[in-house]
Order: C-alpha cells, then sequence, then structure tokens
C-alpha cells in the first residue's frame, strides 16, 4: 500500500478543485488533488460561458487572466427578449462600469490544469474509489486506488471539490446536513456549432414555446440552448429541428442573424436548486458544486464555486500556517450567505424565463407583468444587473 501525506487532500479537479489548489500552493500551503476522471475529459466538458467580474478580478490578481484577457469577450450588456421585443440590460451602466467576461469552462479549466503542471504539485487522474475517513477528528486520511492499487493520503484538511455527485458531501453523517431543493420540471438542451454568434451579446428568450439562450465562446463559435423536456432524447433534435425552435424563440432580429451549422456538441442538463448546509463537518469542506447548485439561467454555477474556493484557501491558509482556526470556523456561514442570494437570483431569473405549463394561467401572466415592470423600471433593472455581474465576494 502506497501512504502518502499533504497538507491539504483536494477532491475533484473541476474548477474549484484546481482553483484551490492554485490559491493555497501561492500561499504555500501543499496540496495533493485526486480525480476520478482523465484530463482530458475533465478539459473537454462543455459547461459554464459567463464570467462575473469578480471572477475576473481573481483571475488577473493571480496571474491566470492572461489568456482569458486575450481570447475572452467582455460583455457590457445582455438582453432579454419577450413577446417579440428585445431588452438591453446595460449592465456596465448600470452598475458603475462592471462587466461580464464570455469565456469557457474548459479553457478556463485547461489554464488552471497549466498553472498546476508548472507548480509542479501532483494530481493524480483516475483515482477510483475514493473515500474519506476521520474527518470528524484530529487525522482525517483518504483512501482511493489507483492503476489497482490500494493507497492512503493522510493529511490536515479535506476539500470536497466534487461536484453535484461527489464523496464529499455524501460522507457527512445525515444527522449534521440540512438540504433544500427545489427540481424543475424541464432541462435544457444545449448545442455548440462552429459559426458567428447571431449577436453581440447573450439573448435570453421567453417564449410561449418555451425559454432559449443565445450565448457564444468566441466570433466563431456558438452556444445555444432550448428549454426541452427533462427526459427529452437526443434523437428527438436533429440539428435542422434545434435551429428551426431557436429562430422562432429568439425573434427575427436574432433570426435574420443566424448562421446555422453542425452541432459539435449536444446534450441534456436537468435544472435544479440545491444547498447543503452546513459546508464543513470537523477537517472537511465543501466547495463548488459539492455544496450547491443553481440552474444555468443566472450563469451563476462557477462564479460562485470561485467566491467559495477564495473563501477557503484564506481560511485554510491561516489554519495551515498560524495555526489560526477561526477562519475555518466561519468558512460556512460567510459562503452560504452569498451562496443563497445567488441562489435566489438563479431561481428568479429561471421562474421569469421558463415555461412552467401549457396555455394561459395566473403565473404566465405574472411573468408578463414582471417582465413589462423590468423592461420599464431603471431600479428593476439594475437590481437584475447588480446580480449578474456578480455580488460583491464576502470577504472583498
Ligand atoms: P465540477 O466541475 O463538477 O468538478 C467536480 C470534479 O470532481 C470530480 N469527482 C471526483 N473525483 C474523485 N473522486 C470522486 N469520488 C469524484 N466525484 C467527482 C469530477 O470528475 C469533476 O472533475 O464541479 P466544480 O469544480 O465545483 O465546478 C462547478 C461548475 O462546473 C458548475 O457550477 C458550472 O459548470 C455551472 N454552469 C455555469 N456556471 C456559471 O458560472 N456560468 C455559466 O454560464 C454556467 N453555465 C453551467 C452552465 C452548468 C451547466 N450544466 C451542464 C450543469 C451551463 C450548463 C449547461
Ligand atoms: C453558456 O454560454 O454556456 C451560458 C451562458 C449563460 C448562461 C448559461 C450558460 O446563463
Amino acid at each position: 500500500m502506497v501512504k502518502d501525506r499533504t497538507q491539504v487532500a483536494i477532491i475533484g479537479a473541476g474548477p474549484s478543485g484546481l482553483l484551490l489548489g492554485h490559491l493555497l500552493h501561492r500561499a504555500g500551503v501543499e496540496t495533493v488533488i485526486l480525480e476520478r476522471h482523465t484530463r482530458a475529459y475533465v478539459e473537454a466538458r462543455i459547461r459554464a460561458g459567463v464570467l462575473e467580474q469578480g471572477t475576473v478580478d481573481l483571475l488577473d490578481e493571480i496571474g491566470l487572466g492572461g489568456r482569458m484577457r486575450r481570447e475572452g469577450l467582455p460583455h457590457k450588456g445582455v438582453n432579454l427578449a419577450f413577446d417579440g421585443a428585445r431588452h438591453r440590460i446595460d449592465l456596465f451602466g448600470l452598475t458603475g462600469g462592471k462587466k461580464v467576461m464570455v469565456y469557457g469552462q474548459t479553457e478556463l479549466t485547461k489554464d488552471l490544469g497549466d498553472a498546476r503542471d508548472a507548480s509542479g504539485a501532483p494530481i493524480v487522474y483516475e483515482a477510483e474509489d475514493v473515500s474519506i475517513h476521520g474527518a470528524d477528528g484530529e487525522s482525517p486520511f483518504l483512501r482511493y486506488k489507483k492503476d489497482g492499487e490500494e493507497r492512503t493520503l493522510a493529511c490536515d484538511f479535506i476539500a470536497a471539490c466534487d461536484g453535484g455527485h461527489g464523496v464529499g458531501r455524501r460522507s457527512m453523517p445525515t444527522s449534521v446536513i440540512r438540504t433544500f431543493e427545489r427540481v424543475y420540471p424541464f432541462g435544457w438542451l444545449g448545442i455548440l456549432a462552429d459559426v458567428p454568434p447571431c449577436a453581440d451579446e447573450l439573448i435570453y428568450a421567453r417564449h410561449e414555446r418555451g425559454f432559449a439562450l443565445a450565448s457564444m465562446r468566441s466570433h466563431v463559435r456558438s452556444r445555444y440552448y432550448v428549454q426541452c423536456a427533462i427526459d427529452e432524447r437526443l434523437e428527438n433534435w436533429p440539428d435542422e429541428r434545434i435551429w428551426d425552435e431557436l429562430k422562432i424563440r429568439l425573434g427575427p432580429e436574432a433570426a435574420a442573424r443566424m448562421t446555422m451549422g453542425p452541432s459539435i456538441e449536444k446534450s441534456v442538463a436537468p435544472l435544479r436548486s440545491f444547498v447543503a448546509e452546513p459546508l464543513r463537518w470537523g477537517r472537511l469542506f465543501l466547495a463548488g458544486d459539492a455544496g450547491h447548485i443553481v440552474p444555468p439561467t443566472g450563469a451563476k454555477g462557477l462564479n460562485l464555486a470561485v467566491s467559495d474556493v477564495r473563501i477557503l484557501a484564506r481560511a485554510l491558509t491561516a489554519a495551515c500556517q498560524k495555526g489560526d482556526p477561526s477562519l475555518i470556523d466561519r468558512y460556512s456561514q460567510d459562503c452560504l450567505a452569498r451562496v443563497w442570494k445567488a441562489v435566489r437570483f438563479s431561481w428568479w431569473m429561471t421562474q421569469l424565463m421558463h415555461k412552467f405549463g401549457e396555455g394561459e394561467s395566473f403565473e404566465t401572466r405574472v411573468q408578463q407583468a414582471e417582465l413589462s415592470y423590468l423592461f420599464s423600471s431603471r431600479a428593476a433593472q439594475q437590481a437584475l444587473a447588480e446580480n449578474y455581474v456578480g455580488l460583491p465576494f464576502a470577504d472583498a
């Protein structure tokens, strides 16, 4: 049996785990990252596309913003389409000069992976059957298998950055953890295509046939989503049907500028809101999707992972280097205050923009009233803009 030791054992090499590893390395704290999948698999997962101002600032501050600045697309506004008309929310003007950055999670993950390589700190890919032991005592450790061989990794702290279906949250006793969940009765069908985007900025559309989103990865790569059934089969959605539906839902202006092309990725994602409380049990900490999930409508998931990890890195650094537990004691409450605000915003955007049932109802009238209010009120637009570019980090 191979036995290793480190200060912080990190489970998961998604954005949360890699960023935590990077922040701790900069602070002089040793880490080992264990990842279930291969590097190629992790880097190929098509997910988030929008970084908040605070995420962008953090990446710049820690020297990881170079490629994002060159290849990412800064956006000063976002569009909502409704009833055949399109309304622009002036993010920049309404927030005193803040923007978002369109930069794919795939690219950010590659940048973080390269930074990890440069640091020389280890990542064990294809680590199987990771299990957590002794998290409520003084000497926690992980067990796992690599190439069929049993290994242990002893540590001072464990960071579960292992996403919505990881081992971290499942290892916390049910008596200490409380969960809150809302499952939405639909999914998002996403496609990626090497065609120029149909607009300069994102378009979120509410339509009687269902929600649609026009996003992008670059000037020559587009990312689109349509609301679909939760158990939708991809065979039901040949590319032509998706393009037809997008044209109808996004409105005539977008349809006129839409370039169609073969999809290079197509997938269905379910939508849910989920929060686990607390985010800490003894020496085990949950960060990112391991602790909370939001529906993608507000573009918050990856950004919340970044804000958790920033707080966790400071707390673990103080604990490892000065023996000061005060920040780890506050980790859960500090994160959850911001998490719940993003959960609220993502839920609100989801409620506002999706089709929840057939025909006209009380709910559809309320949606219409809310959108009409939004388009007529600067205060309402400002509230949206402030949340969309990202609320301040809890420790900023
Ligand atoms: P991840 O990315 O899921 O990474 C977790 C990693 O842990 C590994 N793992 C394990 N490793 C070892 N042992 C185990 N037992 C393990 N169990 C799991 C996994 O293999 C994986 O590599 O979680 P992380 O790092 O917390 O990052 C969270 C983000 O990925 C997520 O919040 C975003 O993708 C959400 N999201 C969006 N967020 C945004 O901020 N802006 C967006 O525009 C945005 N769009 C989206 C999204 C998510 C989407 N989907 C598919 C749910 C759009 C979509 C469609
Ligand atoms: C994306 O580009 O994948 C994207 C953009 C905005 C969202 C969700 C996903 O709200």
